[in-house]
């Protein structure tokens, strides 16, 4: 059940993630390089009662808990923020064109790769037609024969 009330107030931030997520990988890669404290947390999201749906009514990884219990959710909204509270080193170019084309490259591993990293979660092939019995796709196709 979604509970959007703060928790009380503590001295970390918490990141609740999964293992393998790479949504949650990407934030914690932002937390390292700007060696921010923050207590990682490892659920299941699995479950109905995954304790990540307390505070994001998505039910998804990554969830940041901040100091004061507020919930941030979405892996872009939660960079963005740990980018504007801790602008050392920043994340970001100052030029808006290369700002606009680092933003683009993200897109393209989100869109390009993410799925992949899907498929090998599932053993499925997220491409593929599910009416074609050989599994063929634009990504495997061939090259599994
Ligand atoms: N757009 C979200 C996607 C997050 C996402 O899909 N997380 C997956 C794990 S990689 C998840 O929590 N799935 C559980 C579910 O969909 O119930 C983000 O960027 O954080």
């Amino acid at each position: 059940m979604y509970n959007p009330r703060p928790l009380p107030p503590s001295h970390f931030m918490k990141l609740l993630v999964s293992l393998l997520s790479p949504y949650g990988r990407k934030v914690r890669i932002v937390l390292a390089e700007k060696r921010i404290d923050c207590e990682l947390e490892l659920v299941d999201v699995a479950p109905a009662d995954s304790p990540v749906v307390a505070y994001n009514p998505l039910g998804k990884v990554p969830t940041l808990l901040l100091d004061d219990g507020t919930p941030l959710y979405d892996s872009r909204v939660i960079m963005e923020y740990l980018d504007e509270r801790f602008p050392h080193p920043p994340l970001m170019p100052v030029d808006p064109v290369t700002r606009a084309q680092f933003r683009l490259a993200l897109y393209r591993i989100e869109h390009d790769w993410y799925s992949l990293a899907a498929e090998i979660g599932t053993g499925e092939d997220a491409q593929a037609d599910p009416g074609d019995d050989a599994g063929t796709s634009a990504a495997g196709g061939d090259e599994r024969t």
